[in-house]
């Protein structure tokens, strides 16, 4: 009922976090619980090195989180869980098989060829309405038949249906989060048989889906009584963290366009149906599934970690991590800049993996015959004109290929907090740009959770929970 006590677990790639959130008086209240790192970890493999997830420790994390938010509140009344897409852990009769792989891993490129000798491009498109990403799970699994990991496995969870596994004992597939493999069919909304058949990957591994606001389970008798919150149940959310995000953006109309800035920048429009044109392919646009049926027809544009992967490039070596301090002076620096910086494409898939992202800018400009950036003021610069120009490139595509036009541009996430990317993306668009909510996607988690356990109106519409997301934080306008 009204003060339910919810809990959101974010997994993002700057940070895990446990937030506690509740509704009162047609607002939500959030409070920070926990944060933890979300690092991947290296492990030596014949041919390599693997990156992967660090999955027990970040579950640990969760665990004691979620302890930590029970003790404060007095209980909790429901739980929903997020992360980013496409992630996923092979099981065997419940017990995981190997350590997942983080989508950075380089080994995809070989999935996408194992793939393509089997299906088109255009083929893949028509059937999951999905961008081509390298690292989409339908070219992960490729590696994985490969190496006969699906031969062994009788189950595949993606990362947040993983945590909830755990929690419950409960195996299923959350919609919004499926529909980034590659496998859920984009206009039937379910697993797709016949792709599946021609990939070769066995139907039976893929768990029944779960929508939005339903009831994945209870936690287990052991979870309930480690956390101090028996029987609380698991409610499943927009789990693909973008879903939950897009939940909470403050449109008040149609003609508004968003960009869930963090990690990667997602850029686009909310639609009713997909647009599954061969334009809309040659764009590389996506049709990923929304909470309450709706859909993210967007694109991933790089985002922040141009920059987060360059500020780690100069602290190598140097002491201390990522600093607040740190990045408000770069950024200032970065806006003082008064030489022209050069764009560069930020979607290029040389910038996905780890590693030196300075040096890898200018050899990106020195192939083209660009100048490159030479300060690091300068090298923060042309990462904001770069993400901007893109920005604005993106935007107009989706108008385009969805027949509909863009006043406002909603900006949420943790880089709505970057004021001079928001100036310039207003400059670049000649468009408003409202900035906030910084924390979209947990707010987008737990209001879908509020809606599920009845803390508001159970018949709300996605438009009534961005009403109580415009009562509930401030926003900037550029
Ligand atoms: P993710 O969920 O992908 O980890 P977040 O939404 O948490 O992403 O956003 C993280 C990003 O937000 C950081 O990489 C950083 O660039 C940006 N950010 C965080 N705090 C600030 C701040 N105070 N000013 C400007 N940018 C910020
Ligand atoms: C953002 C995100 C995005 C995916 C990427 C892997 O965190 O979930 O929507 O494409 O990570």
């Amino acid at each position: 009922g009204p003060g339910a006590r919810l809990a959101a677990v974010d997994l993002g790639a700057t940070s895990g976090r446990v937030i506690l959130g509740a509704v009162e008086g047609g607002r939500l209240r959030m409070r920070h619980i926990a944060r933890f790192s979300n690092d991947p970890v290296r492990l030596t493999e014949d041919g390599g090195v693997g990156l992967h997830w660090n999955i027990t420790a970040l579950y640990q994390s969760v665990e004691d989180g979620l302890c930590t938010a029970a003790a404060e509140a007095g209980g909790l009344d429901s739980i929903g869980i997020d992360s980013w897409a496409v992630d996923y852990a092979l099981l065997r009769t419940g017990r995981m098989l190997g350590v997942p792989y983080h989508y950075r891993d380089e080994r995809t490129a070989r999935g996408v060829e194992l793939v393509r000798e089997r299906l088109t491009a255009a083929e893949l498109f028509s059937a999951s309405g999905l961008q081509h990403l390298d690292f989409n799970t339908v070219f992960q699994l490729a590696l994985e038949a490969e190496g006969g990991w699906l031969e062994l496995a009788d189950r595949l969870l993606l990362i947040p249906d993983l945590l909830g596994y755990w929690l419950t004992g409960q195996a299923r597939a959350e919609a919004t989060n499926a529909s980034t493999t590659g496998l859920l069919g984009v206009r039937s909304g379910t697993w797709d048989a016949a792709l599946l058949e021609r990939l070769g990957y066995p139907r039976a591994l893929l768990p029944d889906l779960i929508a939005p606001g339903e009831r994945l389970g209870t936690l287990t008798t052991a979870v309930g009584e480690r956390i101090g919150a028996p029987g609380t149940p698991v409610t499943a959310v927009g789990s693909h963290d973008t879903a939950s995000a897009v939940v909470a953006v403050p449109m008040e109309s149609r003609s508004a366009a968003y960009i869930s800035s963090g990690t990667w920048s997602l850029v686009g429009l909310e639609l009713d149906e997909p647009v599954l044109s061969t334009a809309a392919q040659e764009a590389n646009f996506t049709n990923e599934g929304g909470v309450d049926g709706r859909v993210r027809f967007l694109k991933n544009v790089s985002g922040l970690w141009l920059l987060s992967e360059s500020m780690r490039t100069w602290e190598r070596g140097s002491s201390g991590s990522e600093r607040a301090s740190d990045l408000a002076e770069l950024l200032a620096a970065a806006e003082a800049v008064e030489r022209p910086v050069p764009v560069f494409d930020a979607g290029d898939e040389v910038f996905v993996a780890p590693g030196d992202m300075p040096a890898r800018i200018a050899q990106w400009c020195s192939q083209r015959g660009i100048e490159p950036p030479r300060t690091r003021p300068e090298v923060v610069r042309s990462i904001l004109e770069s993400l901007a120009a893109a920005y604005a490139q993106t935007i107009e595509q989706a108008e385009a290929l969805a027949g509909r036009r863009a006043d406002v541009i909603h900006i949420v996430g943790g880089g709505s907090q970057n004021a001079p990317l928001c100036r310039l993306t207003a400059q670049r668009t000649g468009r408003t740009v409202i900035a906030g909510p910084v924390e979209a996607t947990a707010m987008g988690n737990l209001l879908v959770q509020a809606r599920a356990v009845g803390a508001i109106d159970p018949a709300a519409s996605l438009e009534d929970l961005r009403e109580i997301v415009r009562a509930s934080a401030p926003v900037q306008r550029y």
